[in-house]
């Protein structure tokens, strides 16, 4: 460190205030907060916090596994929770200071004890599928009545692709999701972990990519929204963000997500506080805070996602809770699969393959 001279030091000391602030550090999914909820945080307990976000469980983990990251809390999707956990990412939560655990679903906590046994380190933040949003009108211009747009063809029949190529395609940066989309899709078990099924559903991704104008987990949102591109593979509420945006813009662009009939990935994602935080206990004021009903039915009404609070229900809107792209039907449910987690070689044969699928070579 600098020295300071003795004057300036005194001098310094003499003026600063005194650091008395507690703060927290969280690292969340960009566009998946409400616009309120950090300020009503704050207001609530004095606590102020740095928001920081990120689009790709990849570079969560890359940050986790390195530790010292300086977060308090992030959000990991189940199955890389799961790994995460394993390698000793993070800290149990102190289940006495989280009384609106109470207000959890117990099904759905059921559901995620599947990747960390007994709730002990993580509780669901918010839920959804990955499907696809598309812009009604450019693709029923490009591909008339007979358009897919209950299918996987949509984006993986190389011909139907093709006519779509010019009014923007796109697909997440999410290798572990669009794998076993493509497997599926080719009729094989999307959670299977056999090399051959990664071969094929990157194949599938090869024979399409010449179609698509981007991979990216984010910039989609807007581009749908604006009419830039007319076809995402992407994650439910982020489409219904699109549509809302659109809707708000008054700027004639209609879109629309699916869960294709086929079916689509099912995936968590928690709320969990590292091994190495700086301040434990504000991460779980942060977490119950959260949990409150209230709060995380205004996260809800605002990002378009379902969420795993049974209490909060009765306070989401209708409009979200009767939309079976975000509560999905009985008939559709049959069909969502859970994500797979890969051990260490399942994840490089994926990481690798996918570097092929983004870069063509
Ligand atoms: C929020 C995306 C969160 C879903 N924009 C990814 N699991």
């Amino acid at each position: 460190m600098k020295q300071l001279p003795l004057a300036a030091l005194i001098a310094a000391s003499c003026v600063a205030p005194i650091a008395s602030a507690e703060t927290l550090n969280v690292y969340n999914w960009s566009d998946y907060i409400a616009e309120d909820t950090i300020e009503k945080f704050t207001a609530a307990t004095g606590i102020e916090v740095n928001y920081d976000v990120y689009d790709s469980n990849e570079v969560l983990e890359a940050k986790m596994l390195a530790g010292n990251s300086g977060y308090d809390i992030v959000v990991p999707t189940s199955d890389f929770l799961q790994r995460q956990i394993s390698a000793g990412a993070y800290q149990p939560l102190d289940k006495s200071k989280l009384p609106n655990l109470a207000n959890m679903d117990a099904a759905l906590m059921e559901g995620l004890a599947g990747y960390d046994a007994g709730n002990e380190h993580a509780v669901i933040y918010m839920w959804g599928t990955t499907g696809i949003g598309y812009n009604v009108d450019m693709i029923n211009e490009r591909l008339g009545d007979d358009a897919p747009t209950d299918s996987w063809a949509l984006v993986f029949d190389p011909d139907v692709v093709a006519k779509l190529a010019d009014c923007g395609v796109s697909m997440l940066d999410a290798p572990t999701e669009l794998l076993p989309a493509a497997m599926n899709y080719l009729g094989l078990d999307p959670r299977s972990t056999d090399k051959k099924d990664f071969e094929a559903g990157a194949e599938l991704l090869m024979s399409v990519r010449p179609h698509v104008r981007y991979y990216h987990s984010s910039q989609y949102i807007s581009d749908l929204a604006n009419g830039d591109v007319c076809v995402s593979v992407g994650w439910s509420g982020d489409v219904f963000q699109a549509r809302d945006r659109a809707d708000e813009a008054e700027n004639g662009v209609a879109v629309s997500y699916v869960i294709p009939k086929e079916g689509a990935l099912q995936w968590f994602d928690t709320m969990a506080i590292p091994v190495d935080a700086p301040n434990p206990d504000a991460a779980h004021k942060f977490i119950d805070f959260v949990m409150d009903a209230q709060i995380t039915a205004d996260i809800t009404n605002y990002v378009w996602y379902a969420n795993g609070n049974a209490a909060s229900m009765p306070l989401v809107d209708e409009e979200i809770t009767s939309d079976p792209g975000i509560f999905p039907t009985d008939a559709a449910k049959a069909n969502l699969w859970a994500s797979q987690v890969y051990n260490a070689r399942q994840d490089r044969n994926v990481t690798r393959l996918w570097t092929k699928v983004k870069t063509g070579q």
